[in-house]
């Protein structure tokens, strides 16, 4: 926990509901001590087991009710505890207290999460990834449930069921497992031009961050502010990562999946317990009411971003994370998010997804949590105590006295009564409304391909080549021509290069679709709601690139130590010590789960073989220094391992150190053969090695040398 972390009235509740088993004797649920758990009670050694052991019936009767129905979406996830601490009162612009007052400090639970996959899917599955906070405010509740991507993929809730039915493995045979990359989802895409601006999101190398303290959140929607004076703002908010927003290449993802299925779970454990907490700064963009039609896209349009170069984004508070949870089903599964759950101050707009949303979320919990008492399981339960005539229901638990349960009355003295605006009492924004009933799409939302261009235009060079990559990966899995056909159709309204750099790899030839809304049929009323190719009147936007991202920490990077008997102890200590001061983990990778010798004697402990791991689980390799343990590196046993090891963190662009005396190790690698500049390979004669090597490292990776590195370009 954060020594300078005030008290967390969360935690606090939470303590009345942990228990701890230390010291403990065996119980039933009932607290009955139990003085045999190995056997069933039988009639005779060997005899049937008798009815009566109510022991064993309770054991077993509540192991077969131990699953519930996981997430319908989002069912992979990770969470922890922390706090967030506001840095600039918001006071002028609403009238929530946990964003009033400078360094006031509010509890939090955040669960990240990917949408498509199981509860037991790969971490490293190319998909959005949630990033779901609730703060534990004085108000109550209140629930930011976001994405790390700014856009959505539809624009009305309607589409939401299409679109996951669509994503999800295909209903027949229940393939593929956390994975885009089919036809069902190409087919439904390809007939969404709405979704083009999330799909480059989503083909980016953002869809397959470095880590989750590695990537940044979005609200997505336009929420509004609202100040005491009933002034009201449109607000969209960001989560900036302190570490900067990383990612890893598509390959490495693919057998990331393999070596280590939880690497984003056990990277953000491992990061809070070694006390890296994960850090985020909250950034809100402000937009006063009436300059909400200043823009070429409308606010309530999910699928647009506001350029940062349009409205700034403000920082506010930075929100931490240093608690990991007691027990990941009682907190981590069982927590209930829900964009709906608000505190004065802060209301919606009728962005039409958003609207849906808020029916989804309390519903989905009636079947997930089996109840409408979720909101009493300790990690929903809001710090401020609930009053009001909800009574009964499977599992309530709280036990509230007296004879009244309704409203108005006058034997409970009229209790709980309405709370006044001025005592915090919640209305709703009163936004003036009028229009028919009317079942469409409005007309401003119709620009489905100038954003979408912007991303595109904003990627550096390695960014726009991976984008492809990932088309060329996913529609090559498509296995019905014409769904690929279509989508390079739609790539074209986005850009033309990137169309036909796909196309050729796919052996498809441009087609120029005639009717971009190809969802929408022709006898249908919305067909003059025809998206054309149109320009983003901003060619590029900084923030949209990663290569703009903060490059100048260690923190927390995992480094491979590859050392063998006779290595050279001091070289070793020297560069440890400084990557240690500057928070990166290091790991030793030897050729057995056995303790290396050093030259001095001193012994290392590894924490994996070269066998069991890979270099894709680690940030970057250090070959210690020594010719009797590059000798040993060479041996028949170890030497392919080893030089995949290298050749692999060299093609993924990462930074490698060679120490003194381990040219064979060198020689026998890819690298050898390198003739361009590499800042990120660094030799034993370079003065400076460990220097660059930890700038190397802060810099995360030299994609700009990926061609070079890969063979490609020489
Ligand atoms: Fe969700 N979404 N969603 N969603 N969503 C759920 O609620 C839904 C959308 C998001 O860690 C479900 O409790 C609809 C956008 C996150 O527990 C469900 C629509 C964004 C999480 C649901 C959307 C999100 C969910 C499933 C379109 C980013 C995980 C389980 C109208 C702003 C929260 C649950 C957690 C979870 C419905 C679209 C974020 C079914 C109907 C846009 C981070 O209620």
């Amino acid at each position: 926990m954060d020594k300078n972390s005030k008290k967390n009235e969360k935690l606090d509740q939470l303590k009345d509901h942990t228990t701890d088993n230390s010291n403990e004797k065996l119980t039933t649920n009932q607290g009955l001590k139990i003085n045999n758990n190995q056997d069933s009670l039988k009639s005779g050694e060997r005899g049937g087991t008798l009815l009566e052991d109510f022991i064993l019936r309770e054991k077993i009767t509540h192991f077969d009710h131990e699953r519930i129905p996981e997430r319908i979406v989002h069912a992979r996830g990770s969470g922890a505890h922390g706090v967030f601490k506001l840095s600039k009162s918001m006071e002028k612009y609403t009238q929530a207290k946990f964003l009033s007052g400078i360094g006031k400090e509010t509890p939090v639970f955040v669960r990240f999460s990917t949408v498509a996959g199981s509860r037991g899917s790969t971490d490293l599955a190319r998909d959005v990834r949630g990033f779901a906070i609730k703060f534990y405010t004085e108000e109550g509740n209140y629930d930011l449930v976001g994405n790390n991507m700014p856009v959505f993929f539809i624009q009305d809730a309607m589409k939401f069921p299409d679109l996951v039915h669509a994503v999800k493995p295909e209903p027949d045979n229940e393939i593929p497992q956390a994975a885009s990359a089919h036809d069902t989802f190409w087919d439904f895409i390809s007939l969404m031009p709405e979704s083009m601006h999330m799909i480059m999101w989503l083909m980016s190398d953002r869809a397959i961050p470095r880590s989750l303290r590695m990537m940044e959140g979005f609200g997505v929607h336009s929420f509004r502010f609202i100040n005491s004076e009933g002034t009201a703002f449109f607000v969209k908010f960001h989560l900036k990562p302190k570490l900067g927003v990383h990612s890893v290449a598509w390959p490495e993802a693919q057998k990331i999946s393999g070596n280590d299925p939880d690497f984003h779970r056990r990277d953000l454990w491992e990061a809070i317990e070694n006390g890296a907490f994960p850090e985020w700064d909250l950034g809100v963009q402000l937009i006063p009411e009436e300059n909400e039609n200043d823009f070429d896209f409308d606010l309530l349009d999910p699928t647009k971003i506001v350029p940062e170069e349009l409205v700034p984004v403000e920082i506010i508070g930075t929100l931490t994370l240093n608690r990991n949870p007691d027990n990941f089903f009682a907190e981590t599964e069982q927590i209930a998010f829900h964009p709906g759950h608000l505190v004065p101050g802060i209301d919606f707009t009728n962005d039409p997804l958003l609207q849906g949303r808020l029916f989804s979320y309390t519903d989905t919990q009636l079947s997930r949590l089996g109840s409408p008492n979720f909101h009493e399981i300790p990690i929903n339960r809001s710090i401020q105590t609930v009053h009001n005539n909800q009574r009964d229901g499977h599992m309530r638990q709280q036990i509230v006295k007296g004879k009244v349960s309704y409203e108005p009355n006058s034997i409970g003295g009229g209790c709980p009564y309405q709370a006044m605006m001025k005592d915090g009492g919640f209305a709703s924004y009163g936004e003036r409304v009028s229009g028919a009933k009317i079942r469409a799409r409005s007309e401003s939302f119709v620009d489905h391909y100038s954003q979408a261009k912007l991303f595109y235009n904003s990627q550096s060079e390695p960014e726009k080549r991976h984008l492809q990559k990932a088309l060329i990966f996913e529609l090559t899995k498509v296995t019905i021509p014409e769904i690929r056909e279509r989508m390079i159709g739609q790539l074209n309204f986005i850009n033309k290069d990137l169309a036909k750099k796909v196309a050729d790899k796919l052996g498809v030839k441009v087609k120029i679709l005639d009717q971009p809304n190809g969802s929408i049929p022709a006898d249908h009323d919305g067909l003059s709601l025809q998206s054309e190719e149109r320009e983003p009147k901003q060619k590029k936007s900084e923030a949209l690139s990663m290569e703009n991202t903060v490059k100048d920490l260690i923190k927390s990077r995992v480094i491979a130590f590859l050392l063998a008997d006779g290595c050279n102890a001091d070289s070793i200590k020297e560069i440890q010590k400084k990557l240690e001061s500057g928070g990166a983990v290091v790991q030793v990778v030897a050729p057995e789960m056995v303790p290396v010798k050093a030259d001095d004697g001193t012994s290392y402990t590894p924490k994996h073989s070269i066998s069991s791991t890979s270099s894709v689980c680690f940030d970057a390799v250090y070959v210690a220094s020594g010719e009797k343990s590059s000798e040993i590196w060479m041996m028949p046993d170890y030497k392919n391992g080893v030089v995949d090891f290298l050749n692999e963190a060299y093609r993924h662009c990462k930074a490698i150190y060679f120490g003194e005396n381990t040219e064979i190790i060198f020689n026998s690698t890819d690298i050898y053969q390198k003739k361009h500049e590499d800042p990120a390979v660094i030799l034993a004669e370079d003065k400076k090695g460990d220097e660059n090597f930890i700038k190397a490292i802060a810099s995360h990776r030299v994609w700009d040398l990926e061609l070079e590195r890969n063979g490609i370009k020489t």
